[in-house]
């Protein structure tokens, strides 16, 4: 073999190694996207859409296809750009396990195939994918097991006599029309793997629903009617009308 053709051969490897990463990573996004969907229960659309793209991506990445690498990670940076404030909503909420967990998973993986898909397109030096591998999971395992902790010293509240029973579900209040005589408390049993609140804006109402754990709160408001939201983002359609009667 000529030199030049050692040259090739070593440079086709470590495109390889790197389309490897980059690969490794979009299987990441697949796999989070269909857990996602397991654990909501529901059809997420933006999951849908960014899971289906990054498995469209997987077969393509190999023998040497350093543009669909390229394409890869400008893809991975403008989910990740798009979804920044849902990113720091469930990261800045630990007691929310599986929410929390999922979208670790999400950042990871995006992260991942952004360095994956840079590294095959330059192909300068090998990858340090044993590197990257061993800090993507020990940053993982330890904010899992953190979050699974906090959440597991985050007590639901006991539903008072009198409490009007809510449930979060599916990402919609059940039911949606609540009538509360004045003075009296509501229970909101929050069956998702997400969290929710409870938010009246402007009359100081905002109670925080971790994921799977059940919240109370006395009302304090003048009879009326209300408009409930939920203040999650992405959940712009969980609402509600409460009605506080005398
Ligand atoms: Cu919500």
């Amino acid at each position: 073999m000529t030199e030049t053709m050692d040259g090739t051969a070593a440079s086709d490897r470590i495109t390889e190694n790197w389309l490897k990463l980059a690969r490794g990573a979009a299987i990441a996004m697949v796999v989070w996207a269909i857990v996602t969907h397991i654990t909501a229960r529901v059809i997420i659309p933006p999951v849908l859409v960014i899971g289906l793209i990054f498995a469209a991506f997987i077969p393509f990445l190999r023998d040497g296809r350093r543009r669909v690498a390229l394409g890869l990670a400008v893809f991975s940076f403008l989910a990740l750009a798009g979804n920044v404030p849902a990113l720091v909503d469930e990261l800045t909420h630990l007691s929310s396990a599986p929410a929390f967990i999922l979208t670790l998973l999400s950042l990871l993986g995006a992260v991942t195939a952004i360095v994956g898909g840079i590294g095959a397109f330059r192909s300068r030096s090998e990858p340090p994918t044993r590197r990257v591998v061993s800090v993507a999971a020990a940053v993982f395992v330890v904010l899992a097991a953190t979050s699974i902790g906090v959440a597991a010293n985050t007590d639901s509240d006991v539903a008072q006599a009198g409490d009007v029973e809510i449930l979060a579900e599916k990402v919609k209040f059940n039911p949606e029309d609540i009538t509360v005589s004045v003075g009296g408390g509501i229970w909101i049993d929050n069956k998702d793997g997400i969290r929710h609140t409870f938010t009246i804006e402007g009359e100081g109402v905002d109670l925080e629903i971790p994921a799977l754990k059940a919240k109370r709160l006395d009302l304090d408001l003048a009879a009326g009617t209300y408009d409930v939201i939920c203040g999650v983002p992405g959940h712009e359609n969980m609402t509600g009308t409460l009605v506080v009667e005398n």
